[in-house]
């Protein structure tokens, strides 16, 4: 049998924004991860298997070579940090921006702020450039709710609509980076399967372009 090629995705919006690029490359997963249970999936090519994993797994599975290639946002690529990894494409969905936020029309307090987020490693470097001295506090999920029970003063998150800020009396304030997802790719994976890694990165580049 031909060497196998793995894709790391995350469910949800990463998956369904992922699978029309793939097809225009001629990929279709036989099982939909919404409904099955099965981690591994394959596809109407014996040689490529999708793996589907947390958003947040995605680069240290292409990293360490579990994955060839991965399709990971680029706030969860700020943070891993990107190291063993090519970042040859962006797709060019799940866009949206990666911002401080904090109660509507409450000022900056004096002194050391505190910071709750995911986005630890993100955050000190932009606080490190603007010069502030931070508390950066690492939550999972919810940030939303921190700044509303004292926790913290500002937040760090992915904003879309902001919807979900202005459903918990927050507003969006500072503006780090834009955001959308990138094709990673295992930097071994690279050479030894150059040839159907460089085909199906052309043929999802040539799907971005026609969107
Ligand atoms: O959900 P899980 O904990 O498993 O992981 P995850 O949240 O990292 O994964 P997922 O699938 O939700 O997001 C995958 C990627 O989609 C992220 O890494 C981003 O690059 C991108 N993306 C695009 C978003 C959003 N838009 C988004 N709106 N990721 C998360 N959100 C969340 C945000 O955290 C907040 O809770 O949606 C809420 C804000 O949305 P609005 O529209 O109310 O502003
Ligand atoms: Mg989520």
């Amino acid at each position: 049998m031909s060497e196998v090629l793995t894709i790391a995705l995350s469910k949800g919006r990463i998956f369904k924004e992922t699978m029309p690029l793939l097809a225009h490359a001629g990929i279709v997963p036989k099982d939909d991860p919404e409904t099955s249970r099965k981690l591994i999936l394959d596809t109407n090519h014996d040689d490529v298997k999708l793996v589907i994993i947390r958003a947040t797994d995605v680069p240290t599975y292409v990293q360490y070579g579990a994955a060839d290639i991965g399709v990971a946002g680029k706030d969860v690529l700020l943070e891993h940090g990107g190291e063993g990894l090519y970042e040859p494409l962006d797709l060019e969905i799940a866009k949206c921006k990666l911002m401080t936020a904090g109660p509507v029309g409450v000022p900056e307090p004096e002194g050391r702020l505190r910071i709750a987020t995911k986005f630890v490693n993100c955050a000190r470097r932009y606080y490190a450039e603007q010069g502030k001295q931070v508390e950066v506090i690492k939550l999972y999920g919810s940030m939303e709710l921190a700044p509303l029970v004292g926790l913290a003063d500002r937040i760090i998150d992915v904003v879309d609509t902001g919807n979900t800020l202005k459903a918990n009396g927050l507003e969006p304030l500072e503006h780090i980076a834009d955001i959308s997802s990138r094709l990673v790719v295992n930097k071994a994976s690279m050479k030894m399967k150059h040839a159907k890694v460089k085909a199906l990165i052309d043929h999802i580049a040539e799907a971005v372009k026609n969107k």
